[in-house]
């Protein structure tokens, strides 16, 4: 495949790139160094020691990787230079990775709101109508979350992979339908997914672009085979309150000895990934795209669920280092349970990587390596809402 990673230069979409340039696939990646500003911005810089893109890409040609191309644009504002790469690079597939992601930072103010939203749809709606013009026979495979469905609503079902049955009553009468699963956004950045969601429904309807939105869990882990090759291809590793995720953060809060941050009491269910998976998953999604005209391909990316305090229960055992519950900064249910239907991704070929005391080791080692590199003060989240 001659594959695009747009957001090429972030934490899932460098390793994801490594992988596919390793698996024999043409790459090229886009990026705007958004995220690289943000670092600036928050004072808070990844834990790994993330080289400069061009370091990054030098090495792995010098390593004997397939060369990977690279294009300096803002997907969200750069429209003519974005349907010009399209159309210039021709890929069989588009990956789409850029966008702002962080809950916390997306709500921080008035400013990160709109920039979030601006940057987000914006992109995505540039990307597609981009596809429409230059590349209409590309495959779409874009990185949602399995946040669009919300912690609240499934009372006991698991949820599906995007759409459900349902029963439309109006006037005495009734009828039976195939909706899209209600959305139910916990932030403004999880909202920018919802509206996503109807970007792409519209262009597979009108245009017949092929879509697959894949709505992926809490991302955890570092490193993948091909970022351990050499220390200039290293992953980045979030660990602030803004953008790091939970499971890391508290393999990394126990390589320093800091208290394991619970927010409220920690009865928060989620879907979980290993960025191993995460790679490998994208690449199945991408070798088997929908037909044109076919609706939105819906996949839930994830392999398991854990409740927020029975992770750093186990995080503590293992590590000696105690939990501190604190008031949660989120608005957010205190308890919920989740069970996910993840069948589309092991039928196309998953191995799921779970939960194994091996691999939060191998993150504790990569934070304990890096510890002299952590900021003790941008632990704590600080974003509220
Ligand atoms: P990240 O912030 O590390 O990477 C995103 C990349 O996109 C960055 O390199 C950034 O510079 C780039 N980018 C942002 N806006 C851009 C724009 N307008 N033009 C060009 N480049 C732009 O995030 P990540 O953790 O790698 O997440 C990637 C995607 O996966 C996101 O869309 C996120 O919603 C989704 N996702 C991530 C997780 C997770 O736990 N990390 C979980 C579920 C879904
Ligand atoms: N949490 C804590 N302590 C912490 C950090 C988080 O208890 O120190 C709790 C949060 O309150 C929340 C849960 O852990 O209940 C998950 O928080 P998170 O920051 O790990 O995940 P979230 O904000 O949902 O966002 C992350 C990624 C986002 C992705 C999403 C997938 O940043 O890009 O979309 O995970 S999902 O959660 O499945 O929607």
């Amino acid at each position: 495949m001659n594959v695009l990673v747009l957001g090429g230069d972030g934490f899932c979409g460098w390793p994801t790139a490594l992988h596919l340039s390793a698996g024999g696939h043409d790459v090229t990646i886009v990026d705007n160094f958004a995220r690289r500003s943000a670092d600036v911005e928050l004072g808070a810089e990844s834990l790994t020691p993330i080289r400069p893109l061009e370091e990054r890409l030098d090495a792995w040609t010098a390593l004997g990787g397939r060369a990977i191309g690279f294009r300096r644009i803002d997907v969200a504002k750069a429209y003519e230079a974005l349907e010009a790469a399209l159309r210039e690079l021709a890929p069989d597939a588009i990956v789409h990775f850029a966008e702002q992601r962080a809950a916390p930072y997306s709500m921080k103010s008035p400013r990160h709101k709109r920039y979030t939203v601006d940057n987000n749809i914006n992109a995505t709606n540039n990307l597609l109508c981009a596809m429409v013009e230059a590349a209409p026979d590309a495959h779409l495979v874009h990185l949602g979350t399995m946040g669009v469905y919300g912690y609240g609503k499934a009372k006991g079902l698991r949820i599906p992979e995007g759409y459900v049955d349902a029963t439309l009553r109006a006037d005495g009468r009734e009828a039976s339908v195939e909706i899209v699963y209600p959305p139910d956004p916990g932030s403004i950045y999880h909202m920018t997914k919802t509206q996503d969601a109807l970007l792409f429904a519209f262009y597979a309807k009108n245009d017949g672009l092929r879509i697959t939105d894949l709505h992926q869990g809490v991302v955890w882990g570092t490193l993948t085979p091909e970022t351990v090759a050499d220390e200039r291809l290293i992953n980045r590793f979030d660990y602030d309150g803004d953008y790091g995720t939970v499971l890391n953060r508290f393999l990394m809060q126990a390589a320093i000895g800091h208290p394991l941050t619970i927010h409220g009491t920690g009865g928060q269910t989620r879907a979980f990934i290993h960025i191993r998976d995460t790679v490998r998953c994208i690449e199945l999604a991408a070798l088997s795209g929908p037909a044109r005209g076919k609706r939105v391909r819906i996949l839930n990316q994830m392999t398991e669920t854990h409740r927020v305090r029975d992770l750093a229960r186990m995080v503590s055992d293992m590590t000696g280092v105690p939990v501190r519950t604190m008031e949660n900064p989120r608005k957010e249910a205190a308890e919920n349970d989740l069970q996910v239907a993840n069948d589309g991704l092991v039928r196309l070929g998953l191995k799921p990587t779970r939960l194994s005391e091996g691999l939060m080791g191998e993150v504790i080692d990569v934070a304990r390596r890096y510890a002299n590199r952590c900021d003790t003060a941008k632990v704590v989240a600080t974003s509220r809402w």
